[in-house]
């Protein structure tokens, strides 16, 4: 018994902080991107990809909810060229946590992805909380129940890398990915958006529609199915409430069929 309590209490003292994660290395046409990390800042050869912080992540409403607090382009900043129709490939497991190896830190919850489209100068002043996302991808509960069932999001927890394949049709431009995680086993939900720079290649010509599109905060809010007034119920709610369900409805819009 005594191995049991130790394992328990090993469990509490984990930080909270080393639970959760984010995109680290970036895979797209072939060529390696790196990620960066609230404690990476990669000033020498810049990043594609937007500071990120774990602040306020249990915050639906917070304005940082688009690429999470700060949300602004490291000094450096580039676009990663790709084809309309790649997969963008995100690798979770964080290089300066190796011994053992860490990745995201959550099974259970939907990951999803949206863009939106800026000006041919760059993503770097595009007004994070407008009307300007789109959903091109989201991965759920693939089978079972909530409590026993696959998550896509273990593959991830587990080592796996994270695929999003980006519209075929898509115009040509400059863009945001955001690519995000919610873990809702803790009842509190905590939202873990990622955002990159992407610059699309190809002859496509879809855009989405202006009613196709939402805006971050503002789209989660009132989602029947995802309740996101959980405070104080604690995981009681994923664990007792929802143990038995076998369909958990992905929150936000329908994918964007390009
Ligand atoms: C993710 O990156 C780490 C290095 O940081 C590497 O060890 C691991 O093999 C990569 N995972 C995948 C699935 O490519
Ligand atoms: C950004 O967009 C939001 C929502 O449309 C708007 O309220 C805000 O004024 C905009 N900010 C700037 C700096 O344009
Ligand atoms: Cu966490």
């Amino acid at each position: 018994m005594q191995s049991l309590r130790s394992v328990a209490w090993l469990l509490a003292i984990i930080p909270q902080a080393l639970s959760h994660g984010g995109g680290m290395l970036y895979t797209i046409d072939g060529v390696e991107h790196t990620g960066t990390h609230a404690s990476v800042l990669n000033k020498v050869t810049g990043s594609i990809q937007r500071v990120w912080t774990w602040d306020g992540i249990n915050e639906v409403s917070n304005d940082h909810l688009a690429c999470r607090h700060s949300g602004e382009p490291y000094d450096i900043s580039y676009h990663a060229p790709t084809k309309a129709g790649s997969t963008i490939n995100v690798n979770y497991t964080d290089p300066l946590r190796f011994n053992p190896p860490w990745s995201f830190g959550h099974g259970y919850g939907p990951m999803m992805a949206y863009m939106a489209a800026c000006p041919d100068s760059g993503c770097e002043t595009v007004n994070l909380t407008a009307p300007i996302w789109f959903k091109i991808w989201e991965a759920g509960l693939l089978s079972g129940t909530w409590t026993t069932g696959h998550w896509a999001m273990a593959d991830v927890m587990n080592g796996a890398t994270l695929n999003i394949p980006t519209p075929k049709n898509l115009k040509k431009g400059k863009y945001i990915l955001r690519h995000e995680m919610i873990s809702i086993e803790t009842g509190q939900m905590q939202i873990f958006p990622n955002c990159i720079h992407l610059d699309v290649r190809g002859d496509g010509s879809s855009v989405p529609k202006k009613d196709e599109l939402v805006s971050f905060p503002g789209t989660y809010d009132g989602y029947a199915g995802v309740s996101w007034e959980m405070e104080g119920q604690g995981s009681e709610w994923f664990w007792v409430v929802h143990q038995y369900d076998t369909f958990y409805t992905i929150p936000g819009p329908e994918v964007w069929k390009g």
